[in-house]
């Protein structure tokens, strides 16, 4: 014996009891059940079972009759329980899976698939004892359920009252073409209140299970996400519950700030005419919103410098500054740094009309020196005459120069490229006098070519070169040397 077979016969036991009742009638029970066709034919051994089953398990039954008796017209749901209670109806009932609502949609026993394990209440069964045709009716036991349980829609914020967010569909097995076993009605059981106005913040329509927003401009800055449940329940009042889980999705309704309302930086001055490639400043902004899409500038004329810097945005939504003009420290204008203002707005470029989304900041930068400068001499090209028998130590000419890095304080000192000066006949002291060393001799050397190096204390220094030029005259050419006196060239040029 099958275990489908187990439970109608289970069923045509019960059926039997409640057709001797006096007070609860087979009418009683039938009474909002629907017949669905469900039929099956017994051989005769088959039928004899029935038969026999009947009268082993009549004591128990007696029970039942007593209980129904009392239950009348609610005899539906606690069936089952009463089942479930007696010993010998549980044995069976343990064994019978007993649903003969399957979602496949199957009729008559031959096909229908007993694979419910769960039994949520009785089937009634119509047993012609002559024929013994057993007939299965629908007895709305399967109560509407959702079968995901949570259910994800979404709606926009700041949106009217009545926009659909999402559908709840529950299902039930019971035969949706009968009555109202499976007719289902949707409600919200936990709804989530609007604190403004205290009225519930959605709704549903009671027969698609659609819901929708039941107030205008959700706020997704102060509550992105809602959950609320939402009952399906059918025409004899079985319910099921599922949850809707509801996310708010941004519209960019808030202003963008900037972290601070001043940045300062410090950036180097650019050395010739190359310029840093890395960004000196990295800018952050808060919105409350997903969905900005940032774009900075500098605020043209907004201070000093504001030529010289220009603002891009980060893949991050960040800003940086960079330097877009050379920035010289020795200049007296940029020496003390800039000061500018920048902007941000959330809507894109092109889109600063409208000043609620358009946020300000200053920018301070502080210069800093570097050494870019090579010393500057006063005079580059020196011409001097000098006797061959000059004594050692005489003074032949003073070199001056100047750095203008370091505020101008920087200081130079002066070298001989010996290079130029092999025999090392030249010597030049820190305050760039230059001396005899060792005697000249007009026979070897009548005009030296001596390069002056003046040197800057910067890391690394940088230098600065000049020449002496060295007309050595013979001691007897006094009176030439005379003439030639005045016409000892000094020029003045800049340094190399
Ligand atoms: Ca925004
Ligand atoms: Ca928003
Ligand atoms: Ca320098
Ligand atoms: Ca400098």
């Amino acid at each position: 014996m099958g275990p489908w077979f187990r439970a109608l016969l289970l069923e045509v036991f019960i059926t039997a009891v409640l057709g001797n009742l006096e007070k609860v009638t087979e009418a009683n029970v039938v009474d909002g059940l629907q017949i669905i066709g469900g039929s099956a034919e017994f051989d005769s051994t088959e039928c004899q079972q029935l038969r026999d089953r009947l009268e082993t398990l009549e004591s128990a039954v007696k029970t039942i009759v007593i209980a129904l008796a009392s239950q009348k017209n609610e005899i539906i749901a606690p069936i089952t329980a009463i089942l479930e209670q007696n010993e010998v109806l549980r044995d069976i009932l343990s064994s019978s899976p007993m649903s003969q609502d399957v979602p496949e949609n199957s009729t008559t026993h031959s096909g229908v698939n007993f694979n419910s394990t769960m039994i949520t209440n009785s089937e009634t069964v119509h047993i012609d004892e002559e024929n013994c045709l057993v007939n299965l009716k629908d007895n709305n036991d399967n109560a509407p359920f959702f079968p995901h349980g949570v259910y994800f829609g979404n709606v926009t914020e700041n949106g009217t009252a009545g926009m659909v967010v999402m559908t709840m569909t529950a299902v039930d097995y019971n035969d949706p073409n009968e009555g109202s076993n499976a007719k289902l009605t949707y409600s919200i059981e936990k709804n989530v209140i609007d604190e403004k106005t205290g009225m519930p913040i959605f709704e549903i329509e009671s027969e698609t299970g659609v819901i929708k927003t039941a107030v205008p401009g959700l706020d997704r800055e102060k509550t992105p996400d809602y959950s609320i449940q939402v009952v399906a329940m059918d025409g004899r009042g079985l319910k099921g519950t599922g949850t809707a889980s509801i996310r708010v999705k941004d519209i960019n309704d808030m202003p963008p700030k900037f972290t601070k309302s001043e940045w300062y930086t410090e950036v180097d001055e650019t050395d010739g005419i190359a310029l840093p490639d890395a960004p000196i400043l990295r800018v952050t902004v808060h919105d409350e919103d997903e969905t900005n899409t940032f774009h900075y500038k500098v605020i043209e004329s907004s201070g000093f410098g504001a030529d010289k810097f220009t603002m891009v945005r980060n893949n991050d939504g960040t800003g940086s500054l960079k330097v877009v003009q050379p920035l010289d420290y020795e200049d007296k204008l940029q020496k003390h740094g800039f000061r500018f203002m920048i902007q941000v707005n959330d809507k894109g470029e092109d889109n600063d009309n409208d000043k609620y989304h358009v946020a300000y900041s200053w920018v301070h930068i502080k210069l800093r020196d570097i050494n870019d400068n090579k010393p500057l001499f006063e005079k580059a090209n020196i011409e001097t005459f000098v006797y061959e028998n000059a004594e050692v130590g005489k003074s032949l000419e003073t070199f001056r120069a100047t750095d203008p890095d370091q505020g101008g304080k920087s200081k130079v000192s002066f070298a001989i490229d010996r290079a130029s000066d092999r025999r090392r006949q030249f010597a030049i002291n820190q305050n760039g006098i230059v001396t005899i060393q060792r005697h000249l001799n007009r026979e070897d050397t009548p005009r030296h070519q001596v390069r002056i190096l003046a040197i800057d204390d910067g890391v690394p220094p940088k230098t600065a070169t000049a020449t002496l030029t060295v007309i050595v005259k013979d001691i007897n050419d006094n009176q030439a040397i005379k003439q030639l006196k005045g016409t000892v060239k000094c020029s003045l040029g800049t340094t190399s």
